[in-house]
């Protein structure tokens, strides 16, 4: 294509997408669509990234036991304090599991399915949550992604094997849910997000659980596990206590629990993963819990893998805004105050070192900001070089679909904010040459 028509016809995706956008933002809350959206690269404000080697003290890390020793430690307290909240002091509730479903031969034989119920506290008051967990027959110890799903396990695959979850859901007229209760009409209706059959073919299991089964998602936190913290009644969460986000993040940690006790996968790896909101739990519980091997970070946008100091698309006010219960209050002392913000993200992706992180974006969410995400895994790479990998090394993003398969991997894929089969198939490529299993 000539290049002037290219640019027009480019220019006029790119104002069409910016309209969607505003629309969708408009309907889901009249309040956040009152702050401006900025889609202009040109319009980026000149701005200066908190410094990953530098110490509070002054001194300049550079090599590995300074990083693990001092400045990772300051890095991740500023992250619990300031932006995703700290896990209550008070005593985690007890929590117990059985397994209620298992078949060796799921699938038509491709899978091991396992069915397990966890429960946290005890009794009335004991929260319930559902994990289904597909494992690859033939398989001893193989990779495991460990992520939630946004509708309940059964939207995953047309399985009707899989139970539903007795958790509040979002109505949603696509996912056939009303009355916030999980029924058999939505089953598989998630199912082009989660290539079971491909995932499992190649060698990886699954594990997954409905996010809301540890926390509905709903500015309340009288709901999920908050609760079960808070025994005294107050269940605020305190000004630099958690959100949703951290509580999610908890909820993957015991699932690792789960895992690590379920034979066959004594030695095996965890890939967290998780698109979206999902992602920046996903980044979140693997940066604090170091048996997850890995992580893949899926259009995670602001709060997660995106540089807060872009303001580029979703910014700090419009997420505590429309999400007022998803980090801690102190968050939201920095809505339009970027700079004051004492991290930004591409310190989150530094916090994996030296293990794998994956970062993927899609070309027209310009919502999650693709350059933003991608130029954290660029800034985030100077800790991973002090262990001798190579990250990302340039600040040109490559072009749709030129996927990097570094110890930090990034993918652009073309289209808009989902997860897709070409997802997938990079991540999987990617666990293949970034994870020893
Ligand atoms: C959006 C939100 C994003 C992202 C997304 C999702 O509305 O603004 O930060 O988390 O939801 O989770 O689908």
């Amino acid at each position: 294509m000539y290049p002037v028509i290219r640019c027009v016809v480019l220019m006029k995706i790119r104002t069409f997408v910016i309209l969607i956008n505003c629309i969708i933002l408009a309907k889901m809350n009249p309040v956040s669509s009152q702050i401006p959206v900025n889609y202009d690269e040109e319009k980026v404000p000149e701005y200066v990234l908190p410094s990953l080697l530098k110490c509070q003290d002054g001194t300049i890390v550079d090599h590995i036991v300074e990083w693990e020793h001092k400045r990772r430690a300051e890095i991740l307290t500023l992250f619990r304090d300031e932006v995703y909240g700290a896990v209550p002091a008070t005593e985690s509730p007890d929590m117990s599991y059985v397994i209620i479903e298992e078949d060796e031969e799921a699938l038509e034989g491709l899978a091991r399915r396992t069915q397990v119920m966890l429960a946290f506290g005890r009794g009335e008051q004991a929260v319930k949550a559902l994990l289904a967990i597909y494992l690859p027959a033939g398989h001893r110890d193989p990779p495991v992604f460990v992520g939630y799903n946004f509708y309940g396990n059964h939207t995953i695959l047309n399985d009707d094997k899989l139970m539903l979850t007795d958790s509040w859901l979002p109505n949603s007229e696509e996912l056939e849910i009303s009355g916030n209760r999980a029924t058999v009409s939505s089953m598989g209706k998630r199912s082009h997000r989660w290539p079971l059959r491909e995932i499992l073919a190649k060698g990886f299991g699954l594990a997954t659980m409905y996010y809301g089964d540890i926390d509905p998602d709903r500015p309340d936190f009288s709901d999920g596990i908050h609760p079960l913290f808070y025994p005294h009644g107050d269940i605020r969460p305190g000004e630099h206590e958690w959100g949703s986000i951290a509580a999610w993040s908890w909820g993957m940690s015991r699932i690792l629990d789960v895992l690590t006790g379920i034979k066959n996968l004594e030695k095996s790896r965890f890939i967290a993963f998780g698109h979206s909101r999902l992602g920046k739990t996903a980044l979140w519980a693997a940066v604090n819990d170091l048996r997850f091997d890995a992580v893949i970070s899926n259009n995670s946008g602001c709060g997660g893998a995106a540089l807060s100091r872009r303001r580029f698309g979703e910014t700090l006010a419009h997420i505590n805004t429309r999400f007022p219960h998803w980090f801690a209050e102190s968050f939201k002392e920095y809505n339009h105050m970027e700079d004051k913000l004492p991290v930004d993200q591409h310190q989150l992706i530094a916090l994996m070192a030296p293990r794998p992180v994956y970062i993927a974006s899609a070309s027209e969410d310009l919502w999650a900001d693709p350059r933003g995400e991608y130029l954290s895994g660029y800034h985030a790479s100077e800790v991973f070089r002090l262990y001798g990998m190579t990250a990302i090394e340039v600040t040109d993003m490559p072009s749709v679909e030129k996927p990097i398969h570094h110890t930090v991997g990034y993918h652009l894929r073309a289209g808009g904010h989902d997860v897709t089969l070409y997802d997938w198939l990079q991540f999987m490529r990617w666990c293949r040459v970034n994870i020893k299993f």
